[in-house]
């Protein structure tokens, strides 16, 4: 076995420096450059308090114009700008959410998509209090995706998903009056309350943010995650690799971008096709190589072991590698500066979702019916680009790692199932963690999320963060564009475990694990709700949600997607720390709520510190608090 290293960001960053050289030399621009044309960035509105919800404006706030021109003041401003960004996010999940239903409601046992996890599907349906007995699984799955679907509409009640929650957490939600009700409704009311003429109270635009985030975590994105993984397996640990590394220049590659797996699985599997292979070779390729950028990556890494050409900041590179054939894209986080580069290579930028159209892309719709005809269409497209290559423009940075990905609750408690010597009571349950927390060989855990962010030079946040967290023994749950910073240094190696405290590398060596666990997608942090409720469900002690030594962590966030996880989670009551700041310093009141008194509904809050040493040392403190309040 070869000697276990750490990639380091500063690696990546220097391998990036030289395929910018390659960009200078076909006259291609990236994301540096034109950061810096946009810097320095508007005060206005990094602090929040430019409103242009109506024409009477814009308005933005000063000492000398304290009110826009309807007398709204800074915190009803910034309030209103955080829950429309609250909305976007949460609209956003959601939708993907309800495609992933909508795939459900056509999987067909001779069509392209079929029900892989019939367990789930019938699991799913008792919570949801649906009669299983005697029926088809694939009646049983339209039925179950029709509800879901209603789930998004729905005219009276509150989100299904919530019975998840332990009865504390629940009540929480009931006496804050934030339960989630339908998904759409939670979206439209935050675009009411911040019409010109309604809310300017900021306690009220921040209830709503949280309700409204809620109604993505507990709703939306839970959907997307459990309805996911009846239609292609949960997923169970895999190995794979991450890293720019990953795409090989004998190979035709294509990269899958994005969020939404429908597509992507289709590639995958097209990809394999011996017909298809057969092609690249008679091509002059040696075979097909598919590779994955953000959650489309995560996704289809977790379930069939794809490797991760990177993140969201690499999106760009895996272009400028001069090897990528194709670059097809789903919805979201997908950089518009993709199509002008792919014309300076030979590389075809194919965008495939009404949801998110682009210029200088070649689109091929993408719909459930004809899914396995146009995911064909693409992997020839591929393959019969192969021979366009610019041999002089190739060049892919040897970086990589190997990693082990796909921790999913499900595969949490199998995994868990190993180190318990059969104790019947502890199977399948989360006792084994909750004895190592006890105990003090874990100290607590970190839900590690989010993006990467120009503000933030690349996985360094990440990367700092994760190392000194394992150091102290807390073990980490990763999702999203961190998960892959993870699994590009190295992190998601199990040799990593040596970078460990004494006690983490314990509960590694006897689990079989890395420190650092693969849960998914940005959706799939609804798989880490999931993962404290029953935490606090199997607590023998009565812990609630807010009580456990866990925190969440978005060290390098951008999206608005990223404010409505944050949202969520600390409306769960784990205690969230941003290392970007939200556009809301522009109201002390705003901060005041957010950074303060939401504890006071939901027995969380927020944290923002910008400095990476500063944040990781107020996780580890928040963590021994509540360590120290449990008498632990
Ligand atoms: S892809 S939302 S950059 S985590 Fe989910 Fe990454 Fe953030 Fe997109």
């Amino acid at each position: 076995m070869s000697e276990f290293r750490l990639i380091t960001p500063e690696e990546t960053a220097a391998a990036t420096a030289v395929l910018m050289e390659t960009a200078v030399k076909v006259g291609a621009d990236s994301y540096t450059y034109r950061l810096k044309n946009q810097t320095p960035h508007c005060k206005f509105g990094e602090q929040g308090i430019c409103c242009k919800i109506c024409t009477m404006g814009p308005c933005r706030i000063t000492a000398k114009a304290p009110r826009g021109i309807c007398g709204c003041d800074a915190h009803g401003i910034v309030g209103r700008n955080y829950l429309r960004f609250t909305a976007g996010g949460s609209a956003t999940h959601s939708d993907h959410g309800r495609s992933i239903c909508e795939t459900l409601y056509h999987a067909n046992p001779d069509g392209p998509y079929k029900v892989k996890d019939p367990e789930k599907l019938i699991r799913i349906a008792h919570e949801w209090g649906v009669e299983t007995e005697g029926k088809d699984i694939y009646d049983l799955a339209h039925e179950m995706a029709y509800l879901a679907m209603g789930e998004y509409g729905k005219v009276f009640g509150y989100q299904n998903f919530l019975k998840r929650a332990p009865k504390h957490t629940q009540e929480l939600w009931q006496k804050a009056d934030i339960a989630p009700r339908a998904i759409d409704r939670e979206v439209s009311c935050a675009m009411h309350m911040t019409h010109m003429g309604c809310s300017s109270k900021a306690e009220a635009l921040i209830k709503q943010s949280l309700r409204c985030g809620l109604s993505d975590g507990w709703g939306g994105s839970m959907a997307g995650t459990e309805f996911s993984d009846v239609l292609f397996g949960t997923p169970k640990p895999v190995e794979t690799e991450a890293n720019l590394g990953v795409m090989k220049a004998e190979n035709v590659n294509i990269v899958v971008h994005g969020h939404d797996p429908s597509l992507s699985e289709m590639i995958c599997e097209l990809a394999e096709d011996p017909e298809m292979i057969a092609l690249a070779k008679e091509q002059g390729a040696k075979g097909i190589t598919v590779s994955g950028v953000c959650c489309t990556s995560n996704e289809v890494a977790m379930r069939r072991g794809i490797p991760m050409a990177g993140n969201f900041l690499q999106q760009e590179n895996v272009i400028l590698t001069g090897a990528c054939e194709v670059i097809v894209v789903d919805v979201q986080c997908i950089f518009p500066a993709l199509g002008p580069l792919s014309k300076c290579f030979h590389t075809k930028f194919v965008t495939t979702s009404p949801i998110a159209q682009m210029p200088d892309s070649e689109y091929i719709e993408f719909d459930v019916e004809s899914a396995d005809e146009k995911a064909k269409q693409i992997v020839t497209m591929a393959i019969m680009n192969f021979k366009n290559r610019k041999p002089e423009l190739v060049n892919i940075p040897q970086l990589k790692q190997k990693a082990t990905v796909g921790y999913s609750v499900e595969a949490i408690k199998k995994t868990l199932d190993t180190v318990t010597n059969s104790h019947v009571d502890q199977l399948n349950t989360l006792k084994p963690l909750i004895e190592c927390v006890k105990s003090g060989v874990l100290r607590g855990a970190v839900a590690m999320v989010g993006c990467n962010n120009p503000r933030v030079r690349p996985d360094t946040a990440h990367i700092a963060l994760m190392r000194k967290l394992l150091e102290n023994d807390i073990i980490i749950v990763a999702s999203g564009c961190s998960a892959q910073a993870a699994a590009k240094a190295g992190l998601m190696d199990k040799r990593a475990k040596d970078l460990c405290g004494a006690g983490l590398r314990r509960v590694c060596e006897l689990a079989d694990i890395p420190p650092v666990l693969h849960m998914g997608s940005c959706v799939d942090i609804s798989r880490m709700m999931v993962l404290v409720s029953d935490l606090s469900k199997d607590s023998e002690d009565g812990w609630q949600i807010s009580q456990l030594p866990v925190v969440g962590c978005a060290p390098e966030w951008m999206s608005e997607k990223a404010v409505s996880i944050g949202n969520y989670v600390v409306a769960t009551g784990l205690d969230t720390f941003l290392g970007v700041l939200p556009d809301v310093t522009g109201s002390s009141e705003v901060m005041d709520l957010l950074t303060n008194r939401v504890s006071d509904w939901v027995e969380a809050k927020y944290t923002f510190e910008t400095d990476p040493d500063k944040l990781v040392d107020a996780m580890i403190e928040r963590i021994e608090e509540k360590r120290t309040a449990l008498g632990i």
